[in-house]
């Protein structure tokens, strides 16, 4: 059911359904047919798309050369309270017009900060409030709430590894906030991303201190949130760099360790963003890849980078080869734990027509689809799952499954080695499997 507030924002688009590939209506879904099956889930159980209320109803689309191109007309009013009020109105007709059962926030997102903590909480507690009845009429659902301790100048030198307890203190009341609305809401998961959990200069910083100040922080939040009943999971999203110079949780597999070290792997798993693996000089499949192995895999914030620039340019995703080669880790390794796809992508800045939001959303939808749709085909009915599986044939039987289960010592090893005739070159057949996924996309 579309939810429209005291006006409509977006007149004249309806709600955007599956109209195949072969409609020439751009405000429709190609690809994406949620009840449609994919190795027996539907597609919508699959992604559980989630819109991100920062990039489509705050961002404005300011970069550091120029002030933002976007005028809202829920920004309009001088009253915070007001504007935050249009807002939701703007964002529910949006995810309920896209036919969305998420949505995912920061506690800033929903309404401007004040001047004291105090009133910041007065102030979520009133959008709470409103958010949790449109919820309720439109059956929209949050993916995953988080605190914003990145933004606020406060944060320079970061939250919860920030050298002033101070300020340690002042995110632990934020993130207790962001939790409680959260945990109010119904959120399925929370998020940590650690914006200015990093360091600019090693010169001035304690790293292994600024560490375990996070272990705590983190500790805490996950103590106070299972107190008040709150069963979901928590998610680090790894980013290598930007803001800081170096990010604490630089990638998943530092994520992990940082987790595995601060015994926090049975409460927390990953968000993997596809610009942070990028940036990180990973692919989106290795991130996904090395969650997944760990059983930490949970949710996925999707966008893509630009290869021609080293920066998070958070555009929406276009590039089918990319996401199939993901998709494929996500149907072999079980999918999402309790995550999805939230598009943490934000639309050009010269890009000013109110439809342009819906162009962007749909076109990412349709390429998780489609790719999603050739990972299946590419496992069903290729040769690609037995390919690859040869290639460890070895290990099946013999003393390579004796390696394996751990039996051989290395005496033993060698000697098989001296007793054997020399390997014989096998190729690794790359370009084979590069061609079955253009075959099949
Ligand atoms: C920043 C980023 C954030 C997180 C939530 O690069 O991805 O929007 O997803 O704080
Ligand atoms: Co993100």
């Amino acid at each position: 059911m579309i939810l429209t507030g005291d006006k409509e924002f977006y007149k004249g688009i309806g709600a955007i359904t599956f109209e195949g590939k072969e409609s020439d209506n751009p405000l429709s879904f190609k690809y994406y047919d949620p009840e449609r099956k994919v190795m027996g889930k539907t597609m919508r159980e699959h992604f559980k798309f989630a819109v991100a209320y920062w990039h489509s109803f705050c961002g404005q689309g300011g970069d550091p050369f120029g002030p933002g191109t976007q005028i809202f007309p829920w920004d309009k009013s001088s009253d915070p309270m007001k504007r935050a009020y249009d807002k939701a109105d703007a964002a529910f007709e949006f995810i309920t017009k896209m036919g969305f059962d998420y949505f995912c926030f920061h506690d800033v997102d929903l309404v401007d900060e004040s001047e004291s903590l105090s009133k910041n909480e007065k102030q979520l507690h009133e959008i709470g409030n409103y958010i949790a009845l449109k919820q309720k009429d439109s059956n929209v659902k949050l993916l995953w709430g988080t605190a914003n301790c990145f933004s606020n100048p406060v944060y320079m030198n970061g939250a919860a590894t920030n050298p002033d307890f101070k300020v340690v203190a002042r995110a632990g009341a934020q993130i207790k906030m962001a939790l409680d609305l959260t945990i109010s809401l119904g959120g399925e998961n929370y998020v940590f991303w650690g914006g200015r959990e990093g360091y600019m200069s090693l010169l001035n910083t304690d790293m292994s201190r600024e560490l375990d100040h996070m272990g705590q922080m983190l500790s805490m939040a996950r103590d106070y949130a299972r107190a008040q009943g709150f069963n979901g999971s928590f998610f680090i999203e790894p980013k290598p760099m930007e803001p800081m110079k170096h990010q604490y949780d630089f990638d998943a597999a530092t994520a992990i360790g940082f987790l595995r070290e601060y015994k926090l792997d049975s409460d927390f798993k990953l968000n993997i963003e596809v610009n942070h693996a990028t940036l990180a000089q990973h692919s989106f499949e290795h991130e996904l890849t090395v969650a997944a192995n760990a059983e930490m895999l949970g949710s996925i914030d999707a966008n893509r980078g630009d290869n021609q620039n080293g920066w998070d340019t958070d555009q929406f995703p276009v590039n089918l080869y990319e996401v199939t080669e993901a998709m494929l880790v996500l149907l072999q390794t079980g999918g999402l734990k309790g995550g999805g796809v939230n598009f943490d992508a934000k639309i050009r800045r010269n890009s000013t027509d109110f439809d342009d939001i819906f162009h962007a959303h749909i076109g990412g939808v349709d390429t998780f689809a489609r790719a999603l749709i050739t990972a299946e085909k590419i496992l069903i009915s290729s040769e690609y799952s037995s390919l690859r599986k040869n290639r460890y044939a070895s290990f099946d039987t013999g003393n390579g499954n004796q390696f394996e289960k751990g039996s051989l010592t290395l005496e033993a090893l060698s000697k098989i080695a001296f007793n054997d005739s020399p390997p014989k070159r096998t190729s690794g057949k790359q370009e084979l499997f590069e061609n079955i996924i253009n075959q099949f996309i």
